[in-house]
């Protein structure tokens, strides 16, 4: 799936204005047609039938997804870490509401259950109503199963060594999502993540919150032993440079993708592949190299 913003054919009928995500004196903004606003216990939740990448998702005012530009965001936080645990029976996702993470962890016929734990119910039910074609078949799988708790508090209940594979897939570190940064936190993801497992979760702008990335690195590297960020871009979000920071205890087995696993699920990739991924490892800039040492 190739899609072009400039070149593509927008359905919307209704009314149109700009949406806008106002992070550091900078606005993100895509022009399109809001199709409703709900508040839930957590968040405010806007869904937006956006021009140029289709209909999207906003939680507290901030870009979480869209439809034409999510695989940016959920192959990179899924495929280094699935091709590369030692075994992916048993996935872990922390947050992941909208269902993306989670359908790409089901490609795996390896993975016989994938656990979601979303703290907002109302950005499940929103959607897969209005975005199903990210969760796509994910919700209906067997080895499917939601739990709607708050991740936080869920994870100090499991059991050491449960999780072939964690991934928190957040949003920022304000408001629900907060916690999900802290050191404490980690520590619990690192009790419930099995021998030969691998962590993952995204770790902010390098760009637009260059802080809270290198905070996050260094604390995930102090927390697990082994960790490091890998860059890629995410047009809608702050900067549009994103990242995703990989864990794991014994060594950066994260950076290896096993070619046998690659290999069953290749050719349906818009962004990852193992050669996207080696750079994306590799593209660091040189002063956050410097920072990171
Ligand atoms: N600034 C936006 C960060 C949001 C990251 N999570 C997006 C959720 C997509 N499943």
């Amino acid at each position: 799936m190739n899609h072009d913003p400039i070149s593509f054919t927008s359905k919307i009928s209704g009314a149109q204005e700009w949406v806008d995500e106002v992070y550091g004196n900078v606005r993100y903004g895509m022009k399109g047609c809001i199709l409703l606003k709900k508040q839930s216990p957590f968040q405010r939740i806007t869904i937006f039938d956006s021009i140029a990448y289709g209909v999207g998702l906003l939680l507290d005012e901030c870009w979480m997804t869209a439809e034409y530009q999510e695989h940016c965001y959920h192959e990179p936080i899924v495929h280094p870490a699935l091709t590369s645990a030692e075994n992916i029976k048993n996935v872990l996702i922390i947050g992941g509401g909208d269902g993306g993470t989670a359908r790409e962890c089901l490609r795996y016929k390896n993975v016989q259950s994938v656990k979601m734990v979303e703290i907002d119910g109302l950005v499940v039910e929103l959607s897969q109503k209005y975005l199903p074609t990210l969760g796509k078949q994910a919700w209906s799988d067997s080895r499917f199963h939601l739990v709607i708790e708050d991740g936080i508090s869920w994870v100090t209940q499991v059991p050491s060594n449960s999780y072939d594979v964690i991934i928190v897939d957040c949003s920022d570190p304000v408001g629900p999502a907060k916690g999900l940064f802290n050191q404490s936190f980690l520590e619990q993801c690192k009790r419930i993540l099995a021998p030969g497992g691998v962590f993952t979760t995204q770790s902010e702008s390098p760009e637009a919150s260059r802080k809270i990335h290198l905070d996050t690195v260094r604390l995930i590297r102090k927390v697990f032993g082994y960790a490091d960020p890998m860059y890629g871009w995410v047009p809608m979000y702050p900067s549009g440079c994103w990242s995703w920071t990989f864990a794991s205890v014994e060594g950066p087995r994260y950076l290896h993708p096993k070619i046998n696993r690659t290999a069953t699920i290749s050719g349906i990739y818009n962004v990852w592949s193992p050669r996207w991924q080696k750079g994306a490892f590799n593209v660091m800039t040189a002063s956050i190299e410097q920072e990171l040492k």
